[in-house]
């Protein structure tokens, strides 16, 4: 048994002298051009970034550390993030070393509830939870050693112990402000003999005679906590801590990405639209109604949310786990039976649109509908629990970053006038 910390220091060295030597052997080498149209369309596909903890081949989604996603469904968030963070799957006796170390660390300071509390009731809880991680700020061990004077090579180390600390509390936090939010009654407090995403279901205070609920949190925690480095959250991240601020910083403004209606909150919007359905048509429509209310959506200049991606070409694996999930757990649940039949016509509608590249459902189309079989209705909080999931893939990305010693960001702009004038050179 090697616990994370003490496989992280020993290929630490090892790795960062590989990159360097990487580097300097081959610095001049091209690996991308970049046209105008990606330039002024996000970035799409240009190779500026390095992220060694996911790829998503646009064939086959979500491959974190060489495992494809769908391998790892049975296993534990803890195991994953290990995973993520060292590129080795760790052992039982690791995980459950893992499991002790969070949970040593998951009280949430009693100065962040104050501060939530003096929010306005009608706060997005997303605001809640990136405010919360952005008050804990003060407890950084990066930014207290790199006050007090650190050597680079020692940067990756403060930083574990910063992410180790934030993703022991954010179950804690999310679960609270669920609770402040949507009046739930008191917080319940962290199980110390709990899973990390267990313990998360069971503090969110949701009855689970089957424990079926535990385990859809455990499944949900491992499927949305890493998407390579390019995406919104991740590259936010990214960016923010290559200036050197301390996780708390980073992870709060990765999340501020999330809440995009165009990323994380596409699952509460995902929802809202299959309910839409359900009301419209007194329960699960027919083909013809559904095709036809897919064209409304469209016709009405609106995206149809959960489908489409900006790298997938396939239906994602995340989405095809949960609906997995959901065959075994809640086949008869009317909403589950509108998302499975979406399925089924909404690819054809969006390849008859013509618009987008890609026709098949996202991540965000199934987990929706299988929160709100448990009884989590308030979809404003689906957006959260994607948060508490992702801060794994976003602080492993981090502490990568600080073992690899990588430069802060800065890439150059151009103004439209240089881009005029470059064209026609
Ligand atoms: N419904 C209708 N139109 C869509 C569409 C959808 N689901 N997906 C893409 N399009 C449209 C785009 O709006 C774009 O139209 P314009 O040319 O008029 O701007 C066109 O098709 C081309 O877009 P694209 O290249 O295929 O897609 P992008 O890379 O630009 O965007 C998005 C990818 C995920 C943002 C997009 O597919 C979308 O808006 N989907 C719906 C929202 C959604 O599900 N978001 C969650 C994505 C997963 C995620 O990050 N979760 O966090």
């Amino acid at each position: 048994m090697a616990t994370l910390k003490e496989t992280l220091a020993k290929k630490v060295p090892a790795l960062r002298d590989e990159i360097k030597a990487f580097v300097k052997a081959h610095a001049d080498k091209k690996i991308s051009d970049v046209s105008v149209a990606q330039a002024y369309g996000g970035m799409r596909g240009v190779k500026a970034l390095v992220c060694d903890t996911s790829v998503v081949p646009p064939d086959k989604g979500l491959i974190i550390r060489g495992k494809p996603v769908a391998e790892l469904k049975n296993e534990l968030p803890e195991a994953v993030f290990y995973l993520l963070v060292t590129g080795e799957m760790p052992d039982k006796a690791a995980v459950e070393a893992l499991t002790k170390d969070l949970k040593a660390r998951s009280k949430v300071p009693d100065y962040v509830w104050s501060v939530l509390e003096t929010m306005p009731k009608d706060s997005h809880p997303m605001v809640m939870f990136s405010l919360g991680i952005l008050a804990m700020e003060k407890e950084s061990v990066f930014r207290k050693k790199y006050t007090e004077g650190m050597k680079k090579t020692d940067y990756w180390n403060p930083t574990l112990e910063d992410c180790l600390n934030l993703i022991a509390k954010l179950p804690t936090l999310a679960a609270g402000i669920y609770r402040m939010r949507f009046n739930k009654g008191a917080r319940i407090e962290p199980d110390p003999n709990m899973d990390w995403a267990g313990d998360f279901a069971r503090m969110l205070g949701v009855e689970d005679k089957t424990g079926e609920f535990a385990n859809l949190m455990r499944l949900y925690m491992v499927l949305h906590s890493d998407h390579e480095g390019g995406n919104v959250s991740a590259h936010t991240c990214h960016c923010v801590g290559s200036a050197l601020s301390d996780p708390y910083y980073a992870v709060s403004a990765g999340l501020n990405g999330l809440a995009g209606p165009l990323h994380g909150l596409a699952n509460q919007e995902c929802l809202r639209w299959v309910i839409m359905v359900k009301e419209k048509f007194g329960g699960v429509p027919t083909d013809d109604q559904l095709r036809q209310f897919a064209w409304d959506t469209l016709n009405s200049g609106q995206v149809i949310p959960g489908y489409g991606h900006a790298v997938l070409r396939v239906t994602d694996p995340r989405f095809a786990a949960f609906t997995e999930f959901g065959r075994r757990v809640c086949k008869d649940d009317d909403l589950f039976q509108i998302v499975d039949k979406v399925y089924n016509v909404i690819p054809g509608v969006l390849k008859e649109h013509g618009k987008a590249k890609d026709p098949w459902p996202n991540v965000d189309a199934a987990s929706g509908c299988l929160l709100y079989h448990f009884g989590i209705t308030e979809f404003e909080y689906y957006t959260v629990l994607f948060g508490v999931s992702r801060a794994m893939g976003m602080c492993s990305q981090l502490i990568v970053s600080r073992a690899l010693g990588e430069a802060i960001e800065r890439p150059k702009s151009v103004t439209t006038e240089w881009m005029k004038q470059a064209v026609k050179g």
